[in-house]
């Protein structure tokens, strides 16, 4: 693989209200968080943020489309962050959701469609299963908690990412063939969930509450989304799920000729 290591385009993380100190006045960052860069990188992948493409300020971005990035990268990683517009999947969003960024959303919606369509892998993480769930037409809890999903939090705003359960991996599934374990420890720093699943996915894990954790598209395309944050696990805790395997099977993936 390192001979020829695979190009992964991961979309960015989106900062429209810059804290004062870090000196861009009314500007937007566009970000990467350095973990995921660094467990792609250190399974042998080569990482590049992929910035949005719709015009937005004073640039007009229409020379460059969605399909240019699906053409030149060989899989995409989609991280973490602001809750899904319930609009994407149908509903009306309600008060219990945090910030919404809905032009984040459609950038993200369309890289999908476009890595899928050119038989690309995808792998999306927390924030990123959800938004392949919605982009192949399954919906969202809006709140796991207060949608009646489940009594346990997978979130906890101080305990962060050392907030954390056990999940099931299905039997049989793709899951258990790469980590070689049924059940493991992982974190969860997520208030939303799936509610719908996807036509055409099948569930890989799941937590004992019975909240999704992981899904995968049937067929021979990796299509793959994990609801915990693996990119944290990283050299980080020796008691989690090791963020290896599935990182390895991405970046094999990518690395077939297409
Ligand atoms: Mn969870």
């Amino acid at each position: 693989m390192h001979q020829n290591p695979p190009l992964i385009g991961i979309s960015p993380r989106i900062l429209r209200q810059v804290p004062r100190e870090l000196g861009f006045r009314g500007k937007t960052l566009q970000y990467l968080e350095q973990s995921v860069t660094q467990w792609a990188m250190g399974c042998g992948g080569i990482v590049v943020m992929l910035p949005t493409v719709q015009r937005e300020g004073t640039i007009d971005h229409r020379e460059i489309h969605v399909d240019d990035y699906a053409l030149r990268c060989d899989g995409l990683i989609l991280q973490g962050g602001a809750d899904l517009d319930p609009a994407s999947y149908g509903e009306v969003p309600r008060a219990c959701n945090g910030e919404l960024d809905s032009i984040r959303d459609q950038f993200e919606l369309a890289l999908v469609r476009a890595f899928v369509e050119r038989g690309k892998p995808v792998l999306g993480l927390c924030r990123g299963m959800q938004l392949i769930n919605v982009a192949f037409g399954g919906s969202l809890y809006q709140d796991l908690l207060a949608d009646g999903a489940t009594t346990q939090n997978h979130v906890d705003a101080d305990a962060y990412d050392q907030h954390g359960h056990l999940i099931h991996l299905t039997p049989a599934g793709s899951f258990q063939r790469w980590h070689q374990t049924a059940q493991a420890r992982v974190n969860s720093i997520h208030h939303q969930g799936i509610k719908t699943l996807a036509a055409g996915f099948v569930v890989e894990a799941h937590a004992e509450d019975g909240v999704i954790e992981a899904i995968r598209r049937q067929g021979e395309a990796f299509v793959v989304g994990v609801q915990w944050h693996p990119e944290f696990h990283w050299q980080t805790d020796a008691t989690l799920l090791s963020p290896i395997p599935l990182m390895r099977a991405f970046l094999e993936a990518a690395a077939k000729p297409g």
